[in-house]
């Protein structure tokens, strides 16, 4: 294949701190949030940055931040306000036509808001008003599982704990979170094979890794503190390699900010050894490979996997029926390459799997986990230092909410343990998980639509039909800190109240308080904000969720008031509530970072129901993805051989592709900063990525209009565009576009079965040429052509 020419600046250094600085100037932020920089992930106080999961590297006494932290920082600590000024100037019909990256620069939001659906727009309203309509409209219902409580993983553990307890005790347990559409593989068949479905790897056990094989991953855009770490053990003699169908540029050289002489110096460190250019949703088929080989070569741990794992056998077996030509065609790599990747990993003593989105979100995204489990159980990589799983998670603290006790399928402790300590019975039907809430919403089940952080309708699959569903309830409310595309389809009522965010100080009757997270690794931190709030008529989270309480619940029992005021008194509850945060006040504040939880794994302790560590058989066939594949491209030729059309170019129309959405390092999920992607050198997000070799075959160009089109599980088409046609070096049959624009094009019932994870990773497509007229790559699209 032609090579596409290397992007030839680092994926940090200096690039990066421009595009930094740049983006807290756009912000008009740059006193406010240059200010809150200094102050995010340090040792000694500061807060927790926003941005993603990756945990603090202990020793800096220097900046631990990147290029995305600080822009989700310049997004925070924007002076701009979206108020009640704001409101006055545009109706909601018309906000509804803003791009995502016009709604993100509106402002902060900074004061209660509710639509007036006779002006067609939101007026301010009191707090106290606003919350006596919620309360009015939630104890209404015909019953609490008529309403669905929405979190995103920005949210501390304290808000969450006070969220979860809150929802209980109105009723429910429909509390889906964003983790049903990051994680949720890795939390579900971690817990069922190791017992807690968590990283077994602390950041000490990178600098002793001899192999880290990323599977589906970009660190460069996405945790890039992740890079320094790579960089390091990659210098140590640490071999790494990206699974991935796309060569992700950021990964191929990287200055270190943290080292100003290396920076000034130019210096790069390569840090990627190899990449395995896998076909999208293959992982399953080539870890498959890995495992045969490991196994009919004896180079597996016996003793481990006789002392510590059950369920061998079945796997063993299992793997005995698979062919080496559909290893091949499953995952798009040849058996050779296959087999010098797992001569590589018989030969590390000491390996670390890391995943992304790209081995979750998938149909079989519960299968890929349990490979990559499978391979490191195979190996005895469990419960070793400088080894192990390392799932990197998205949203700051993602982990923390669902430690908290924020999830729609609770475990029947927590439950007991909830009861115990509060002394009132909790809702014990499974609740509604981000997809099923979805649907519920759309088929008229649910009344009322509560959202705690996060951009529920433009993130979940069928963004339109779930923001069409909204406009049916009797209540929707959006506790944020700014106006996304979720809040714009009003219900019956449907209030905004706007909340303090990480960077800003939460003072109280008690005081100034902290909050806590729990990053990718387990470790529990504080976090506390340095900024004034950017308005006098915003709020704390906790303090919306104990107003709530008041309200809604009219109770004295629990000191909802009182945990408010004085977060040391929610923590002394979850201390007592839930595993793992045993003298939760003292130990949070006794070290620099916080405390490591308990992980049992690590100890080769197996809280699974076997009492072992568990190998699991994939559900689906390893050829899924090439299977469906394969029919789509007969029906397709089908089309074309009876097509009465005869200007249908068969050459416009003769192929099907696999779609992989992504993210730039311009946005954080639906927040989207800016237009530009460095690494894919594009200025524009209304694109498709194709390998250039591809793009000639069919004799096309790169600036093309395209379209793609789905069939969805109803056989309903979906079609998106058009869009600009880009070149990447990504595999043959791959195509890439940029979320969350294309989130129409994916549907509720296309999922893990498991997890319920969108397949938002793996689409079989259609894409036709619309138009030769040629656009350019860097002439910016205000982000109409797709709007989100
Ligand atoms: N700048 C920035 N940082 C972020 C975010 C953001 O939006 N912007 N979002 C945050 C969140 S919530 C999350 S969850 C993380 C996500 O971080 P990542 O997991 O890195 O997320 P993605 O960019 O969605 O996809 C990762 C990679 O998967 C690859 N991929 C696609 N399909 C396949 C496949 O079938 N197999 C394999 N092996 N790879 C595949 C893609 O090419 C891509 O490189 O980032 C967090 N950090
Ligand atoms: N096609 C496709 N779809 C995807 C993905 C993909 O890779 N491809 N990725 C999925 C993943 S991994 C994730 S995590 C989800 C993300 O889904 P969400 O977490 O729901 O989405 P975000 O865009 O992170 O949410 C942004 C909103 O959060 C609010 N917010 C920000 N900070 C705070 C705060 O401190 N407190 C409160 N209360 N609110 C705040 C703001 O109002 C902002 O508009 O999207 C998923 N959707
Ligand atoms: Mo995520």
């Amino acid at each position: 294949m032609r090579k596409i020419p290397i992007y030839s600046h680092p994926a940090a250094g200096w690039p990066a701190l421009v595009a930094s600085t740049r983006k807290l100037m756009d912000y008009k932020s740059f006193l406010r949030g240059s200010l809150s920089v200094l102050q995010s992930n340090q040792p000694d106080g500061g807060f927790d940055c926003p941005g993603c999961a990756w945990p603090d590297h202990k020793s800096h006494k220097t900046l631990d931040v990147c290029e995305t932290g600080i822009k989700v920082l310049a997004s925070e600590t924007m002076s701009v306000k979206a108020d009640a000024q704001f409101f006055a100037r545009h109706t909601v019909t018309e906000l509804q036509g803003w791009s995502g990256y016009e709604l993100e620069h509106s402002g902060r939001l900074s004061e209660p808001m509710r639509y007036d659906a006779k002006q067609d727009k939101y007026l301010p309203i009191a707090w106290d008003d606003a919350y006596q309509i919620i309360a009015d409209e939630l104890n209404k219902l015909a019953s609490p599982d008529e309403a669905l409580f929405y979190t995103s993983g920005r949210v501390t553990n304290e808000p969450a704990f006070l969220y979860q307890l809150f929802v209980r005790c109105y009723g429910t347990n429909n509390l889906p979170d964003c983790s049903n559409m990051c994680h949720e593989p890795t939390s579900v068949m971690l817990g069922k094979q190791l017992g807690v479905g968590k990283a077994t790897v602390m950041l000490e056990d990178f600098e002793q890794a001899k192999l880290i094989i990323m599977f589906g991953q970009n660190p460069a855009t996405n945790h890039p503190r992740m890079l320094e770490m790579l960089a390091h053990a990659h210098k140590q003699g640490c071999k790494i390699i990206s699974v991935n169908p796309m060569r992700e540029q950021g990964l191929s050289a990287f200055r270190n900010p943290q080292k100003p002489s290396h920076m000034a110096a130019g210096q790069s460190d390569a840090m990627v050894d190899d990449v395995v250019q896998i076909q999208i949703g293959g992982d399953a088929a080539l870890l498959t490979g890995l495992a045969k080989w490991l196994i009919d070569n004896n180079k597996i741990d016996e003793r481990f996997i006789a002392e510590h794992t059950s369920g061998y056998e079945p796997l063993q077996q299992w793997l005995d029926q698979q062919t080496w030509a559909d290893i091949e065609l499953g995952c798009g790599i040849e058996q050779a390459q296959i087999v010098a990747l797992a001569k590589q990993v018989a030969a590390s003593p000491k390996t670390i799997c890391t995943w992304g989105m790209g081995i979750t979100q998938h149909v079989q995204g519960d299968d890929n986990v349990a490979m990559i489990t499978n391979l490191l159980l195979l190996m005895g990589m469990i419960g070793v230092d400088g080894a192990g799983a390392s799932p990197v998670r998205g949203h700051s603290n993602v982990q923390g909410d669902r430690t908290m006790g924020v999830h729609e399928r609770p475990k029947q402790e927590l439950l007991d343990s909830l009861e115990r300590v509060f002394e009132r019975e909790m809702p014990r039907e499974d609740g509604f998980d981000v997809v099923g809430g979805a649907k519920a919403l759309i088929e008229g089940k649910l009344k009322a639509f509560v959202s705690m952080g996060g951009n529920y309708a433009v993130a979940a699959p069928d963004m339109s039909a779930i923001q069409q569903a909204l406009t049916t309830t009797q209540l929707n409310v959006f506790v944020g800190t700014k106006l996304n595309g979720t809040m714009l389809y009003p219900g019956a009522n449907n209030i905004i109240l706007p909340c303090i965010s990480r960077t800003e100080k939460i003072i109280t009757k008690k005081g100034e308080q902290f909050a806590t997270t729990e990053d990718s690794m387990c470790q529990v931190s504080r976090s506390q904000g340095n900024l004034k709030p950017i308005s006098k008529d915003i709020k704390s989270e906790v303090q919306i969720i104990a107003d709530l309480a008041a309200y809604v619940l009219g109770d004295s029992d629990i000191p909802w008031q009182a945990m408010s005021q004085d977060f040391d008194i929610i923590r002394d509850y979850v201390a007592q509530a839930i595993d793992g945060f045993e003298d939760f006040n003292h130990r949070v504040r006794e070290a620099d970072r916080g405390f490591h939880l308990y992980h049992p794994a690590r100890h080769r302790v197996w809280n699974t129901d076997s009492g072992k560590a568990q190998f699991e058989v994939p559900k689906y066939p390893i050829t899924f993805v090439a299977r469906q594949m394969a029919e789509a491209s007969e029906d397709l030729q089908a089309e074309i051989d009876h097509s009465l059309d005869e200007n249908a170019a068969a050459n416009d129309l003769q192929k099907v592709w696999q779609l992989t959405s992504v993210r730039s390092h311009d946005q954080f999920n639906t927040m989207i900063f800016g237009h530009q992607d460095r690494y894919r050198q594009t200025e524009r997000r209304d694109v498709l990525f194709m390998h250039p070799d591809e793009i000639s075959r069919l004799g096309w160009q790169k600036g093309d209009k395209v379209t793609i089109s789905r069939q969805d599980s109803h056989e309903k088409m979906r079609t998106l565009g058009p869009l600009v046609l880009t070149e990447m070096d990504i595999a043959a049959n791959a195509v890439a576009a940029y979320y969350p624009e294309c989130n129409d094009l994916f549907d509720l019932d296309t999922h893990a079965p498991s997890s319920h994870i969108p397949a938002y990773k793996s689409s079989t497509v259609i894409v036709e040429r619309v138009s030769t007229e040629q656009v350019s790559q860097d002439s910016v699209a205000k982000g109409h052509a797709v709007s989100a």
